[in-house]
Order: C-alpha cells, then sequence, then structure tokens
C-alpha cells in the first residue's frame, strides 16, 4: 500500500529486523497484539550466519513462527510488502549491511540501532540514503514508535511501560528526542498530559544521525492527524536552530512545545560532554541555555524549568481540544498481553514445579559446587579423583583410605590389554573409522555381566549369601542348582596359578586399610570352594572390587545400612569398571589412530559358516 510521504509507517507496515533479536521481536509483536493489529509488523529476520531457519514467537497467547533468512535479497524477494528495516547488525557490519539495504528501492525506512558507528561511515550512509529518499532513524538510538501501529525494536521499553503511556492506541502529539530514555519520559508525560503520543522519533545521541529533529517536525507538520508537535533537544549541536527558522519562517505553524536539555551545564566550571557523543556546546549558540532562549524568541512554547514541561504540555492539548482541533476519543483498553513467562517469575507472581531435580552439583553461583564443596576447595583441600567421586556420587565426603581405595580402583582396572571384549571393539570401531566419542561407546557397550559388569551382581550375591547365613559350600551349592553363575567368580586367563595381582593388590590394600573386610573374607571362602572344583574360578577381579566395596559401604561409618544396600541396588559398582576402563579404551582408540591401523576385516577361515540346518530356502508369501 503506497503512503504519504510523511508517513513511514501505519498498522500495516511491515518490517524485517536485520540480526538475531529474539527479545526485541517478541517486543514489536506484544506490541503490534495490544494495538490490535491483524498482522505481525516484523515479516521476518535477515542473518547471515547459522542457515536458513524459522523462530517461534508468541503472538498473544498463540504462538507463530517467523523465518530468518540468511541474505537481504532472499527476504525481498519473499516478502514485496516490507518496506522497513530495523537494523540491529553491530558497529562493525552495520556501514555494509546498510549500504547492502539500500540497493533494494521497496525498502523505503532504515532504523540503525548500533552505537559506535564511525561518524564517516555514518555520513555516509546518509548521503546515499538521501539521494535514495531513504528515511534514515539512528545510527545510535533505540528507534521510534507510533502507537496503535509500529514499533522500532525496544521503543517505549517493556510491556507495562508500553500500556501504562497507553502506547497501544495512537494520540494528537508528535515528538522528537534524542535516545530513548528521553523518549519513554516524553511517552509517560505525554499520556497523563494530553491524549497521548501520535508518534515519537529518538534520531540518535551521534553527531551524524540518519534523520535530524526538522525532518520529522516537518512530517508531522504535513500529517493532518498529528496536531501538536515537541521537540526534547538537548546541549551541543544545532539542529533546533534549523527548527527554529522553520518556525520562524512559518514552514511549521502547528504548536510546538519545546526543551533543551542540559542546562545544568553552566553549573560546572569546564565543559561538559553528556552521555550522547553529540551532546557537548561547541560554541554559546549550542548550549541549552541559548537553544531554549532563541526557541521562546521564536514562538515556541518553551517552560522556564524541565518541571514545568508538563504544565505547559497540558495548557497546550486543553487550548487544542477547547478550539476543537483535537477531539479526545473514548478509551479503549488494550488486550490482556500474557506477562513473559521469564519475568513473571522474577517478580515472584508465578510458581512453576520444575520437571527436573538435582542434588549433586550447581555451578549456577560464583564458584562452582560440588555436593556443596567449593572446587577451589576441592583444589585446596587435594581430595584427589576419589574424593571427587565420593562427593560427585555419594553427595559426601569420605575418609581417605576410601578416597584412595576409589583411585586405586579406576587405576587398576583402566585397562587389561588389547585382547579383552571392550577394548576389541573400541580397536574395531576405530579401525572403522569412527570417531573416539562412537569408538569408546563401542567398548563401553560391551561392558555386561561377563566382562566387567559383573560388580553389582557379585556384590548382591555374595552380601545376599552371607546376609542369609550360608556357609561358603551352600552358597556354592545353592548356585549350581540354580543353574547361576556366581558374578565375580571365574577368569578366561587368571587361575590358581597364574594369579590376577591386581586382586593380589587389591586385598593387601584392604585387609590393611578397611576398618573391616568381613565381605572380602567371605569372599575368599568361597573361591576356596571354587578353585578346588577348576582353578580358573578364582575370585576375579571385578568380584573382588564388589564385594571389597560392600565392606566399605556397610562399615566406613560414613552410610547407613538403607544406604549401603541401596548403592549396590542401584548400580553404582559396576561405574568404578566403567569409569576406570575408559581410560583404556581411550589409549586403544589414540593409539590405533596413531598407528593409522586401517580397515579390519576378520578372516573368513576364522569363522565356521554352517547353513546346514537350512533345508528348503524359504519362498516369501507362500503360506502353508
Ligand atoms: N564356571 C569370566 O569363563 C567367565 C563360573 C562357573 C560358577 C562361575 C566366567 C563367568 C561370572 C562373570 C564374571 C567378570 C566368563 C570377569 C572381567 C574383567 C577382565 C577380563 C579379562 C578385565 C570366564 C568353565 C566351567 C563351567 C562353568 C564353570 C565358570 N564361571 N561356575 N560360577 N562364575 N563368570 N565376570 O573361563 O562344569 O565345565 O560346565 O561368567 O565374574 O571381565 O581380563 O579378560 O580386566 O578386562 O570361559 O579381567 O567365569 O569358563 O564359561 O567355559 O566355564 O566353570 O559352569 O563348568 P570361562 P566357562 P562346567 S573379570
Amino acid at each position: 500500500k503506497q503512503r504519504p510521504d510523511y508517513l513511514p509507517f501505519d498498522n500495516s507496515t511491515r518490517s524485517f529486523v536485520y540480526g538475531l533479536q529474539p527479545r526485541a521481536i517478541q517486543g514489536m509483536l506484544d506490541f503490534d497484539y495490544s494495538c490490535g493489529r491483524t498482522s505481525a509488523s516484523v515479516a521476518a529476520m535477515i542473518y547471515p550466519f547459522g542457515g536458513h531457519h524459522i523462530q517461534k514467537f508468541y503472538w498473544g497467547t498463540k504462538e507463530t513462527l517467523l523465518p530468518v533468512y540468511t541474505s537481504i535479497d532472499e527476504a525481498i524477494s519473499k516478502h514485496p510488502d516490507v518496506d522497513v528495516v530495523v537494523n540491529f547488525a553491530s558497529s562493525r557490519s552495520v556501514y555494509s549491511s546498510t549500504l547492502e539495504i539500500l540497493q533494494y528501492t521497496q525498502i523505503r525506512s532504515i532504523s540503525l540501532i548500533a552505537e559506535g558507528v564511525p561518524e564517516r561511515h555514518a555520513r555516509e550512509i546518509l548521503h546515499l540514503a538521501k539521494a535514495k529518499d531513504v528515511l534514515i532513524i539512528g545510527p545510535a538510538t533505540v528507534g521510534g514508535i507510533k502507537p496503535g501501529c509500529f514499533r522500532i525494536g525496544n521503543s517505549g521499553g517493556m510491556m507495562d511501560n508500553i500500556i501504562s503511556s497507553k502506547l497501544y492506541r495512537s494520540g494528537s502529539v508528535g515528538y522528537v528526542s534524542k535516545s530513548g530514555g528521553m523518549s519513554n519520559e516524553l511517552n509517560n508525560i505525554l499520556s497523563f498530559t494530553t491524549n497521548g503520543v501520535y508518534e515519537g522519533i529518538a534520531i540518535g545521541g551521534d553527531r551524524y544521525p540518519g534523520s535530524t529533529f526538522i525532518d520529522h517536525l516537518l512530517r508531522y507538520e504535513k500529517d493532518p492527524e498529528c496536531k501538536m508537535l515537541v521537540l526534547l533537544g538537548e546541549v551541543g549541536g544545532i539542529e533546533e536552530y534549523r527548527v527554529i527558522e522553520a518556525v520562524k519562517k512559518g514552514i511549521i505553524k502547528k504548536p510546538i512545545v519545546a526543551w533543551a536539555i542540559g542546562t545544568c551545564a553552566k553549573m560546572f566550571t569546564t565543559e561538559v560532554q553528556f552521555g550522547h557523543a553529540g551532546s557537548m556546546a561547541n560554541s554559546d549558540l549550542e548550549t541549552a541555555e541559548a537553544k531554549n532562549a532563541a526557541m521562546k524568541a521564536a514562538g515556541f512554547i518553551v517552560p522556564d524549568t524541565f518541571e514545568e514541561l508538563p504544565q505547559v504540555l497540558r495548557e497546550t492539548y486543553d487550548e487544542l481540544v477547547e478550539s476543537g482541533v483535537v477531539v479526545p476519543q473514548p478509551e479503549r483498553d488494550p488486550p490482556v498481553i500474557p506477562m513473559d513467562y521469564k519475568w513473571a517469575q522474577e517478580l515472584g507472581l508465578i510458581r512453576k514445579p520444575a520437571a527436573f531435580i538435582s542434588t549433586i552439583s550447581d555451578e549456577r553461583g560464583q564458584e562452582l559446587l560440588y555436593a556443596g564443596m567449593r572446587i577451589s576447595d576441592v583444589f585446596k583441600d587435594d581430595i584427589g579423583l576419589g574424593g571427587v567421586v565420593s562427593l560427585l556420587w555419594f553427595k559426601r565426603r569420605l575418609p581417605q583410605w576410601a578416597t584412595k581405595f576409589i583411585e586405586m580402583v579406576l587405576m587398576l582396572t583402566a585397562d587389561h590389554g588389547p585382547a579383552v571384549s571392550g577394548a576389541m571393539n573400541t580397536i574395531v570401531a576405530t579401525r572403522a573409522g569412527k570417531d573416539l566419542i562412537s569408538s569408546l561407546a563401542s567398548g563401553l557397550l560391551t561392558i555386561g555381566s561377563r566382562f566387567g559388569g559383573a560388580l553389582d551382581e557379585a556384590a548382591s550375591m555374595f552380601s545376599g549369601a552371607r546376609d542369609m547365613g550360608l556357609t561358603p559350600r551352600e552358597f556354592v551349592d545353592n548356585s549350581r542348582k540354580a543353574n547361576k553363575l556366581i558374578s565375580g567368580i571365574g577368569h578366561k586367563i587368571k587361575s590358581v596359578n597364574n594369579p590376577d595381582l591386581r586382586v593380589e593388590l587389591v586385598k593387601e590394600y584392604v585387609k590393611k586399610h578397611f576398618p573391616s573386610h568381613s565381605l572380602l573374607d567371605y569372599a575368599l571362602a568361597v573361591e576356596k570352594v571354587t578353585t578346588s572344583k577348576k582353578d580358573t574360578l578364582i575370585l576375579n577381579v571385578d568380584g573382588c572390587i564388589a564385594v571389597c566395596f560392600v565392606d566399605l559401604l556397610r562399615d566406613s561409618g560414613a552410610f547407613t545400612r538403607e544406604e549401603a544396600d541401596e548403592y549396590i541396588k542401584i548400580g553404582t559398582l559396576n561405574g568404578l569398571f566403567v569409569l576406570g576402563r575408559s581410560i583404556g579404551f581411550i589409549g586403544h582408540h589414540l593409539d590405533q589412530k596413531r598407528l593409522k591401523a586401517p580397515l579390519y576385516r576378520h578372516p573368513a577361515d576364522d569363522i565356521f559358516i554352517n547353513m546346514a540346518d537350512i533345508s528348503q530356502p524359504r519362498v516369501l508369501g507362500k503360506m502353508q
């Protein structure tokens, strides 16, 4: 739809947001919804990185999707109804992106949000935009707002501000200011002194804004719906004098209320630079005092102090109502916009049951906590890897003999050569070209009740038998009768005559440091029975670690009996082997990578292939 040149935005304006700014976009859509717009003011985002995708937003209480394009060209071709770009590109990329946008005649207005844009770049953009008759707002601005129609980015602040300043519906006052903060102040003051804002633009605080006070005030002058003008200027620059000229020449005829901020500068003995790059008086003419005096002399309505601004605004507006220029419209309540969940939570207005509970670590504060212990204390107290395992697995600090035992277990289960099934699978996966994690996972997934994963069941079988008062022989006999192998007993290559020295080390440590080792003693008595039948039926590394860990859990004094039993039941002990052996599997993966080992294919002559039991090939689809 063609709009008059004084009207860059109306309630059908559609825009692109350049940059990934989901919060700002949600704010624009919430504003649209409160205005009663039927379509969203944002058609799409443009973001050159991360690929073409869609993002989800709220439209009132429902949800809606917006596309993200990687190029301006694509966005333009897909949305011929868009003529505004809100450009959130940083000071580094705003120049190139704006020059590119300016190549498309479809775009009639661009807001530049970035601060710190080099003045040379700002001037070049301004020059080109003028030649193409494109309205530039900014840089270094929040943008502006046209109540009931269109909101540029974050202009107007949070939604409660928008609602309380009645920006969801049009008023009669058009204003210009420099910044978002000054605009918010005016939005608020105008909402209770007049029928509200018709349009407000913050031109930005830089020395070379893309459009200036006069550009917008001339638009408002032409626009029949705008009845009253407000100029909130500031110390520095001479833009106010261009407006003074227009008023003096009778180009601006509508009542104009004005104030230049920065009158306090005279209280300082040296030159004062206010927040904006352009807000410093380089001559007497640029002081706020001189500007206020000149505006008053030219016929502007200028209060004596900023505090009196609301009063003169009210008086000016009342006169317009009395003379029939402004006809106040009945108020309407804006639709309720559901409060943003995070904001409501911050305000303590809502609560929600958490979907997850976690009780072992916390990274939200200043310092990472392991079971309540600061990470710096973990190192100060030198609790070692065993101490960290005791914090994260058992949520408590275990005595040193116990943490040292955990470390010992991790060290002696770290590897047992390349021939064991888990290492083999790691190696085969690596040689098939898999990455570290996949190869490690391949090895870990091999850990099971026969290989490395017999600890939990061994702990449960041995402790269960002992708790039931079974003698070692009764335990072995009962297991045989039940046709059940005893977990933790037996080894493929280790035997009485070829003892597993890892097991010897564990036994030696436990006997020396543990307060009690009654289950280990029981298991060794069981081993005597099993090895009397076959010398490979030794208490293996899984079994030995398992029974010793039960002794630790039950007799260290750090756990209640219920806790000790629960740790066995929930499968803690296999974790020791898994954690330890991960070290070795990673080693095997790296070893094969270093060796550049090729794909492995098992020799067919090592596989006995027998299909003799298949008498007739089955014919699919033929039922007998
Ligand atoms: N028989 C480990 O089997 C193995 C018996 C048993 C009663 C038993 C077997 C077993 C329980 C699971 C277990 C952990 C599969 C092992 C580990 C880590 C590792 C590995 C490494 C590393 C070995 C021969 C005769 C038969 C069986 C009887 C066997 N086991 N009776 N209770 N537990 N154990 N796994 O040698 O009368 O002749 O029919 O399943 O604890 O994984 O280094 O390799 O660090 O990586 O193949 O150390 O013991 O013996 O199955 O031929 O049995 O003994 O009934 O009797 P084998 P089989 P019969 S540590």
